[in-house]
This record gives structure tokens, sequence and C-alpha cells, in this order.
């Protein structure tokens, strides 16, 4: 059918209008401030801060909103530096998440409800624990460059297939 795609043995709706996510890192000193999320998607992984856009909210706002609702500080100096797209064959439409690099930041981070936010030195990042496609990207993430992938999900959580790229501009 127009708009699905098989890849592996499962069939993905790449024609539906994505969902809009921001995820925000903060990287300085060698080191990745990551929050080990304690409810809902995603819950018992490391991740970056972020989620859904609100109403009216642009992406670069959601971001900062995110960063500060999720780990108690505001970004400074905040660049986005890659668009992530994820199909899942059991979920409606794709989610697309725009991930931003955070080098500065004012306040102190605190955990929150919903993340228990962890320093990691970049060689020390828990990819075990960690979302399947981060170890594809996380790589052009800590060497600043600008990347795009495509993420094809089974059953939420298992990663059958993926594209992913360095770019010039996003
Ligand atoms: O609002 P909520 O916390 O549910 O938003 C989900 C967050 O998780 C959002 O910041 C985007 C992010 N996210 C995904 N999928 C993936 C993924 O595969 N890897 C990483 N690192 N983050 C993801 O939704």
């Amino acid at each position: 059918m127009a708009g699905e795609l098989k890849r592996s043995n499962s069939t993905f709706n790449i024609s539906a209008s994505p969902k809009l996510f921001t995820l925000a890192i903060v990287n300085t000193g060698g080191r990745v401030l990551l929050g080990l999320k304690k409810r809902g998607f995603g819950e018992g992984y490391f991740n970056g801060f972020g989620g859904k856009l609100e109403e009216g909210e642009s992406i670069d706002e959601a971001a900062a909103r995110e960063l500060e609702e999720e780990a108690c500080i505001s970004p400074v100096g905040m660049k986005k530096h890659g668009v992530l797209m994820f199909f899942f064959d059991d979920r409606p439409c794709p989610w697309e998440v725009h991930v931003f690099n955070v080098p500065d930041y004012m306040g102190k981070p605190c955990e929150t409800e919903e993340m228990l936010p962890t320093w990691f030195a970049h060689e020390d990042i828990p990819y075990d624990k960690m979302w399947m496609d981060d170890k594809v990207w996380y790589p052009h993430f800590l060497k600043g460059d600008m990347f795009k992938g495509k993420f094809f999900f089974e059953n939420t959580h298992n990663l059958v297939s993926y594209e992913c790229s360095v770019v010039e501009a996003l």
C-alpha cells in the first residue's frame, strides 16, 4: 500500500504526519548529563531531556522548557544537531525527534518526578541502558557533527533497520 514500507518482517506506516519531540543533551568538559527516566515512555533508560511540543510552542522553546522541567536547568548556547525519525510497527505515526547540544547552562541539575540526572564521561556512556538507536548517532553528536537518521522499531523497543548520516545542515 502507498505510504507503507516493509523492513525486516514488519510493515511501517511512513506517510502519517509525525509527532514532534525534543531531546536536549548537556555536553560539556568531556561529559554528558543524562537522566534515568523514572516513568512513562522509555522508563528505565538513560536519555537526554525532552518531550512533546505544546500548542503554539516552537521546537527551540519546547527544548528549553523540557530541560527546565525535567532537570531544573536553563540552556545556554543550545544548538540543534540532529533530526531523528522513528518508525514503529506498533504505533500509528512516526516520531520526529529534534536533538540539541547544550554546551552550558544556568542553575543546578536536580532530580525531578520524571528524571534522575547523572553525569557520564563520553567513554562511559551506558549504551546498554539506552534506546538501541543511540549507539548509532551519539558518535556523530559527540564529534560535534550534524546528523539525520531514520530508525525502524518492532514492538517499540527492537531496532531492526536504520540509516543515519552526517549532514551539512538540518
Ligand atoms: O514526553 P516523553 O518523555 O514521553 O518524550 C519522549 C522522549 O524520548 C523525547 O525526549 C524524545 C525521546 N526519544 C524517543 N525515542 C528515542 C530514542 O530512540 N532515543 C533517544 N535517545 N530518545 C528518544 O521518543
